[in-house]
């Protein structure tokens, strides 16, 4: 675990640990504490500290989706629905999560046979404003479904991984969620926001969506919040402004309600997500600002028996971590 403070590049996240945070703190962000001038004095003294968003090691991530392919491998060679790699999958995440100290619910649901969401809560912040972050954890028949949505799943792990190390203490409440039967149509995620009390639903402020973040062919597409029921302008934002300060060029991608994030859309939620690309062929000019090849399709392994662990860019996995760490740092602040 390295804690980079790179404010020139990261987001910064100030995090109050008594009172309110002032503008002058904001200001100091990535500096010192030693650094830094001593506040003005107070009646009700505050302690501020400025934390960047972690640079999470891909290596971390890629050591689970080794273990994800593993227990594809051994069982039948996918992870899907109602198939005993999903649920082995689900298993894995959750005894790491477990270990790291979060509340982690298994939520069964019937869709021609049992299947089940992870949900894993930070305990502390404030429940009434909730951020949650989550991905679809099964794989489609076919293969062991390690870019969809094996990377996205690892991912999200690591970066829960990572509050719990960093001890971190978001002001908002942090939810992270892996959904169950999204590949025969977003069945987890769909029965999750039905079942939310009104009460509980209200109290999300946000969800942000990570289905396929490594293809081998990829590029770096940032859900657009234009045109969708509740996509969200300033969760596009906080991602777009991430990769903008790293030099990535994104594009915003219109997916028309194919993942997760819809359900979240319908009931009134704002959403956003990141996207490396499935089925559909890299233009000219993508592969000319992206590298990769043109005309060939993001993911050519998409639903196939080829999306093993050798069916992922490391790099994208690697700045697509990293993204989602500094989502969460930003948004939960
Ligand atoms: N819903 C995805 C799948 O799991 O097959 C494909 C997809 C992911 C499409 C993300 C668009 C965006
Ligand atoms: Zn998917």
């Amino acid at each position: 675990m390295r804690l980079h403070l790179r404010p020139a590049v990261l987001a910064i996240a100030v995090i109050t640990l008594t009172g309110a945070c002032s503008a002058a703190a904001q200001t100091q962000a990535g500096r010192s504490p030693a650094s830094s001038p001593s506040p003005a004095p107070d009646p009700t003294p505050t302690v501020e500290r400025t934390v960047a968003a972690p640079d999470v090691p891909v290596a971390a991530v890629q050591a689970h989706l080794t273990e994800l392919g593993r227990i594809a491998d051994a069982n039948g060679g996918n992870r899907a629905h109602t198939q005993p790699g999903y649920l082995a999958s689900l298993n894995y995440l959750r005894g790491k999560l477990d270990g790291a100290g979060f509340t982690t619910t298994l939520q069964q649901f019937d869709s021609g046979g049992t299947g089940y969401n992870l949900i894993a809560d930070w305990p502390g912040g404030d429940t009434g404003d909730t951020m949650m972050f989550g991905g679809h954890a099964d794989s489609v028949l076919a293969g062991p479904g390690i870019n969809d949505n094996g990377s996205g799943s690892a991912a999200l792990l690591e970066v829960a991984l990572t509050v719990a190390k960093q001890k971190l203490k978001p002001a908002k409440h942090l939810r992270f969620a892996w959904w169950g039967a999204e590949e025969i149509g977003l069945v987890g995620s769909d029965h999750y926001v039905e079942s939310l009390p009104e009460n509980q639903r209200a109290a999300i402020s946000g969800y942000l969506n990570f289905d396929m973040i490594a293809s081998p062919n990829g590029g770096y597409f940032v859900y657009s919040s234009e045109g969708q029921p509740d996509g969200s302008p300033a969760l596009e934002k906080t991602l777009t402004d991430h990769y903008a300060a790293l030099g990535v060029p994104t594009e915003s991608v219109d997916l028309g309600g194919r993942s997760d994030h819809a359900a979240f859309a319908r009931a009134g939620i704002p959403t956003g997500g990141m996207f490396s690309g499935a089925e559909e062929r890299k233009s000219p000019g993508q592969a000319k600002k992206w590298g990769g090849t043109a005309n060939r399709a993001y993911d050519p392994c998409y639903h196939s028996a080829c999306d093993t662990t050798d069916n992922i860019d490391a790099t994208a996995l690697d700045r697509n971590t990293d993204a989602i760490a500094a989502a969460v740092w930003t948004l939960t602040a």
